[in-house]
């Protein structure tokens, strides 16, 4: 079997069927190689021009069993806007902020009939949070052994209601490995530390680079903008994590794809067996899909084909 797989798409619907095409799959799920299967990492409303001709595109592949599809933290973070917490009727397990509506608006405005949005709500409840294929494995932000075993041991690796309810809970560890596999996992800088991100809220915790196996710096190991690390780079990692260890992904696992970090810069996106495929479509970058081949597999994942798509607007 061969593997192509997608990274973030955020509703580019143009771009994906023109990935699509170059892939050699129609959109229709009509003409389909044989021996190959696309597997979509998550993340395919908010921000982009076409939420809803996504969504149609990537459940009609799914739904004819053509394609594999994970959850990202988008999809996630819409059922929560969506689901009604119980304790109070107006209540939903993620507020109706002006933040969080604004991030998600793109969605709202191409859903506005209540049982359409809800159908595609149950929909992205079915997608799993993980996918191991054996030979390779696909997670939206981090692959973590503990969290992996956790969701598929205590739910079958489904967001089923009661995972849902305990998830917005931040004191359990249904919390914690959602946070960990859809959003990846951070860690805080030393007391008295903060840096502002790019939309200019100031952080005092960083996103980490999980799938480097030398972490010795925080420059090395951390997701922090430029002007920061110059500053701090050479600084240990232990100065300012605290006794926060961090095991990066091994080196001798399979192949694991992700997507999720949509600013890394290209020679930071791969090592010989991890590959992030988000190439930030959102800012007006790329759409990118990797080429799996069975024959490749002791081969790294640098030396593999990824097909892109640029940004149309
Ligand atoms: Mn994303």
């Amino acid at each position: 079997m061969e593997y192509d797989i997608i990274g973030d798409i955020h509703g580019h619907a143009r771009e994906l069927e023109c990935l699509l095409d170059k892939l050699g799959y129609s959109t229709d799920g009509k003409y389909y190689p044989k021996e190959s299967r696309l597997l979509f990492l998550g993340d395919f409303i908010d921000r982009g021009p076409e939420n809803r001709r996504t969504i149609e595109i990537v459940q009609r592949l799914v739904q004819a069993g053509l394609a594999s599809a994970v959850m990202g933290n988008h999809e996630y973070n819409a059922i929560c806007y969506h689901t009604r917490s119980g304790e109070n009727d107006k209540e939903f397990l993620r507020d109706h902020s002006e933040k969080n509506t604004g991030q998600h608006q793109a969605f709202l405005n191409d859903y506005p009939d209540k049982e359409e949005r809800e159908q595609v709500i149950n929909w992205f409840q079915t997608l799993p949070l993980y996918l191991d294929l054996g030979e390779l494995r696909m997670v939206h932000a981090c692959w973590d052994h503990e969290a992996v075993c956790f969701v598929d041991e205590r739910y079958n690796n489904h967001l089923n209601q009661d995972f849902l309810l305990r998830s917005v809970d931040k004191n359990t560890n249904e919390y914690r490995v959602i946070e960990t596999l859809l959003k990846g996992p951070e860690r805080s800088l030393k007391s008295g530390y903060s840096f502002f991100d790019t939309d200019n809220n100031q952080r005092e915790s960083f996103r980490l680079k999980w799938w480097k196996e030398q972490l010795h710096t925080l420059g090395e190991a951390a997701i922090l903008p430029q002007d920061f690390l110059e500053l701090h780079f050479n600084d240990s990692l232990s100065l300012h994590c605290g006794d926060q260890s961090m095991d990066a992904y091994p080196g001798d696992a399979p192949p694991v794809f992700f997507g999720h970090y949509a600013k890394l810069p290209v020679d930071e996106s791969f090592t010989h067996n991890t590959a992030c495929l988000d190439y930030n479509i959102v800012e007006g970058k790329q759409l990118a899909a990797l080429r799996w081949k069975k024959d490749f597999k002791n081969r790294p994942l640098t030396e593999m084909e990824v097909v892109t798509v640029d940004f149309m607007g």
